[in-house]
């Protein structure tokens, strides 16, 4: 075991120099050695201490005055008769020095670096004192509604309250079963005009080209029977409709101014409850002028037909020259006995008939049409040679208006009877205002 004392040269003393005679030895190794002496033990091994690297360790001869020193390892044990001593290598601490002159200031240095890192959070300061109170917030939304509460017990009946307004109007029911067919509908309005070329005529007339012209020299009758006017202006009225019940129509244009007496004046107007009627069997209307018959026509819903009109429908009819009384020639004169000319009824002379089918167009009643012209002064030839009567030449400029009139009559040869008479007997020569026995019309639609 080492048990040297290590002391610091400079720190060696005069009385340190005994105890390194001594070899540094404890006074318990010395005892112990002063004890192996006394009892013949050797006297114990010197360790130079090798515990501490920074000293110098030697082993020193005891009793060389010289000082025989042999540098040893640490830890070395030194041999009998030397002691242990070591040194340290480093020196006492100097005096301090003179502080030297300041150096000169350096340039300066490149900047620093950005903003560092945010330092570590600070340490939770000591809680503030307690505020003051703060104003009052704003009053909060209405909570939800609580659980109902249990229900009461039943109070008294309450006084009946007023009556509350309507109640709005249901929802639509569901659609019922279907009604029962109704009634038929209210006539509607009258169709567009048809064609203008009619297909069929009623039967009071007859189709030539586009128009229909009455079967038969017109009959005037006064009614004012709606049902009767019906039928005439229909085209179906028959002769026993006129009159039956006896009364229910009156015919005129029998006798002079029968027409201007009953309520139809020569100038036509208000001429308004007489209507021109085609029948067979009657005795055609005579003793009218011009603007009677435009009346009587235009009451039945008909029209005088044009002189072109009337041609067309007259055109095959028979021409008698002079024909026997009860003849089936047309009623033209009654073979030169002026007393035997009379007027016969409607359709009486059944060869008399047209290539269109209507009857008496020539003789019985000469016919108002609708032309007008001025009235006539002359005669002209005839035409074809017929002998026809053609009295459509010259202008009156102190007379008028003419209206023509067309086929000839019963009457004497003179005044267009007889041979006269045919479908192309014309006169303009009489004023649309006059009325004569031998002249009458038919209409036409
Ligand atoms: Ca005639
Ligand atoms: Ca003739």
């Amino acid at each position: 075991m080492n048990t040297a004392i290590y002391l610091p040269q400079e720190q060696w003393q005069p009385r340190d120099r005994w105890r390194l005679l001594m070899g540094g030895l404890a006074p318990r190794a010395l005892m112990a050695g002063a004890l192996g002496l006394l009892v013949g033990l050797p006297p114990p091994v010197v360790y130079a201490d090798g515990g501490d690297a920074s000293l110098i360790h030697a082993c020193v001869k005891k009793r060389n005055p010289r000082g025989q020193t042999r540098i040893v390892a640490p830890g070395v044990r030194c041999a009998a008769g030397e002691r242990a001593n070591h040194w340290s290598i480093t020196g006492p601490a100097g005096s301090a020095g003179v502080a030297g002159t300041p150096g000169p200031v350096g340039a300066a240095g490149p900047p620093g670096p950005a903003d560092g890192p945010a330092g570590p959070p600070g340490p939770a300061g000591a809680d503030g004192a307690t505020g003051t109170a703060g104003a009052d917030g704003a009053t909060g939304p209405a909570g939800a509604n609580g659980a109902d509460g249990a229900t009461g017990p039943a109070g008294a009946d309450g006084a009946d309250g007023a009556t509350g307004p309507a109640g709005a109007d249901g929802a639509n029911g569901a659609t019922g079963p279907a009604g029962a067919d109704g009634a038929n509908g209210a006539t509607g309005p009258a169709g567009p005009p048809g064609p203008a070329f009619p297909i069929t005529c009623p039967p009071d007339s007859v189709l030539t080209g586009t128009t229909c012209i009455d079967t038969y020299e017109a009959s005037v009758w006064e009614t004012t029977d709606l049902a009767l006017i019906a039928k005439i202006q229909d085209g179906t009225v028959t002769l026993a409709d006129l009159t039956t019940p006896p009364g229910v129509a009156v015919q005129h244009g029998l006798a002079s101014g029968d027409l201007a007496v009953a309520g139809c004046p020569d100038t036509g107007n208000g001429c308004l409850d007489f209507y021109a009627v085609s029948i067979a069997g009657v005795t055609p209307s005579a003793f009218l002028n011009w603007f009677q018959a435009v009346a009587a026509a235009r009451n039945a819903g008909k029209r005088l037909p044009t002189n072109a009109e009337w041609q067309a429908a007259a055109l095959g009819t028979p021409d008698p020259g002079v024909s026997m009384a009860g003849s089936e020639e047309c009623n033209t004169a009654n073979g030169g006995d002026p007393s035997g000319n009379a007027l016969v009824p409607t359709g009486s002379r059944d060869n008399c008939v047209s290539d269109m089918g209507a009857s008496d167009l020539v003789g019985n009643l000469f016919e108002w049409v609708a032309d007008w012209v001025p009235q006539s002064t002359d005669c002209a030839p005839v035409l074809f040679g017929t002998g026809d009567f053609n009295c459509l030449a010259g202008a009156s400029t102190a007379a008028g208006p003419g209206a023509l009139i067309r086929g000839g009559d019963f009457g004497a040869p003179l005044l267009g009877g007889g041979t006269n008479s045919g479908v192309f007997a014309v006169s303009g020569a009489i004023n649309a205002s006059l009325a004569f026995e031998g002249i009458g019309f038919r209409a036409a639609r």
